[in-house]
């Protein structure tokens, strides 16, 4: 069954005036977007008919947002995390090789296709299934038995007290140590992200200590050194983190979640993606960089940002909203638009 937006806005009624307004609460806002979405998912084929695996929208797992996983929940997914960072790599030293824990090889991978995956018409379905596999790993080879949890962007300039960021035993570790630095430059070198309180090596939770191998290629953060072995060599060094409430508060508002999801930038997949992933010449740097330049540090480059563990947690986020648009447009949901060239470069 095909169905139009505005038919899916107008079977949702009430909830629908709350989401058009973009003076609500994003928060609030992602809710009543996820109603819309499985509300129209259930008006589709795509969402009623079961697949040769049996899955539907009646039974397909669900990702959860960290802030309603249960203190035990957390603990699992921090140690299955913490597993793969123990188990040794399994790829090809000709390929990477300054990759030593099987973590690495996730970074790796992410390295080795940069400037073929962002900038790109694969950027969100690369991100997605490349989530997916990280996801599978911790199912498959460290005993997970949860699924992929996601960062909620939209809690707040107070992020760093949330149970994601606070550095508790059952948090994704908190800030780096302070480090005098310069910012970070974000967005092809043209948006600048003030210093936080950290800069250094993460200071508490149970990422402290973490040793990564990989990168940097082209940090963004200000003081860091790009890795003297080439961008696959051998480079141990502590994780770092600067956590920034800026982006936060200038990029992941309610106005730029309504126009990604309902507004002017939902029309198509080139619109959604490109508003996604900034205008960099126009200083805005999108929900995408955002979330790098919230974490800071090693999460501030391009190419090696998967070496901080929350990388999956923010990419959960990304393919949260891009599952949304899809259901929301689903006569447009398997569009692609662009290249495999970073913003086409070389053509
Ligand atoms: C899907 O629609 C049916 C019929 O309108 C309804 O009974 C069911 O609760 C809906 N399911 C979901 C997941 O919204
Ligand atoms: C969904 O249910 C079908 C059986 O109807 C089963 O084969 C499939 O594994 C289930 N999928 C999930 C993700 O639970
Ligand atoms: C990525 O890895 C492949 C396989 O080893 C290699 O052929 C290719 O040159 C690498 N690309 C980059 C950009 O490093
Ligand atoms: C949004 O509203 C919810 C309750 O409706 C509240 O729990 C949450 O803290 C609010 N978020 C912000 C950023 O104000
Ligand atoms: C919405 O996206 C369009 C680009 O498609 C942009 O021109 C406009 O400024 C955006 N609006 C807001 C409120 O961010
Ligand atoms: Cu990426």
């Amino acid at each position: 069954m095909q169905i139009s937006l505005s038919a899916i806005l107008a079977l949702v009624g009430a909830s629908t005036l709350a989401v058009a307004s973009t003076e609500q609460n994003a928060t609030d806002s992602l809710l009543d977007l996820n109603d819309l979405a499985i509300e129209a998912l259930n008006q589709t084929d795509a969402g009623t008919t079961k697949r040769s695996n049996g899955c539907s929208l009646f039974n397909a797992s669900v990702r959860r947002d960290w802030k309603y996983l249960s203190s035990s929940d957390r603990t699992a997914y921090i140690n299955a995390v913490l597993c793969l960072t123990k188990k040794p790599s399994k790829a090809d030293p000709a390929f990477a090789p300054g990759a030593r824990t099987r973590y690495d090889d996730f970074v790796a991978v992410h390295i080795n296709q940069t400037l073929s995956i962002h900038g790109t018409g694969n950027f969100l379905t690369w991100h997605r299934y490349f989530t997916w596999a990280y996801e599978t790993a911790l199912k498959n080879e460290c005993g997970y038995k949860g699924t992929q949890p996601y960062w909620n962007w939209f809690d707040g300039s107070d992020f760093k007290s949330s149970p994601l960021f606070d550095g508790s035993a059952t948090s994704m570790s908190g800030d780096g140590t302070y480090v005098a630095h310069n910012g970070a430059l974000s967005g092809l070198n043209n948006i600048f992200i003030p210093s936080g309180n950290g800069g250094g090596c993460l200071k508490d939770g149970p990422f402290k200590g973490l040793t990564v191998n990989l990168g940097p290629v082209s940090p963004g953060m200000d003081g860091m050194v790009v890795s003297p072995t080439g961008a696959l060599g051998y480079n141990p060094r502590c994780l770092r983190r600067d956590l920034s409430s800026y982006p936060v508060n200038t990029w992941f508002t309610g106005s730029n979640l309504y126009n990604v999801t309902l507004g002017s930038s939902s029309g198509s997949i080139a619109l959604f993606q490109n508003e996604f992933q900034g205008r960099f010449a126009d200083e805005f740097l999108g929900m995408h960089a955002a979330g790098h330049f919230t974490m800071g540090g090693d999460a501030s480059d391009l190419f090696s940002s998967p070496n901080d563990p929350i990388f999956f947690l923010h990419h959960a986020m990304v393919d949260r909203l891009y599952w949304v648009w899809q259901a929301l447009h689903p006569n447009k949901a398997k569009d692609i638009s662009g290249t495999i060239t970073i913003l086409n470069t070389p053509p």
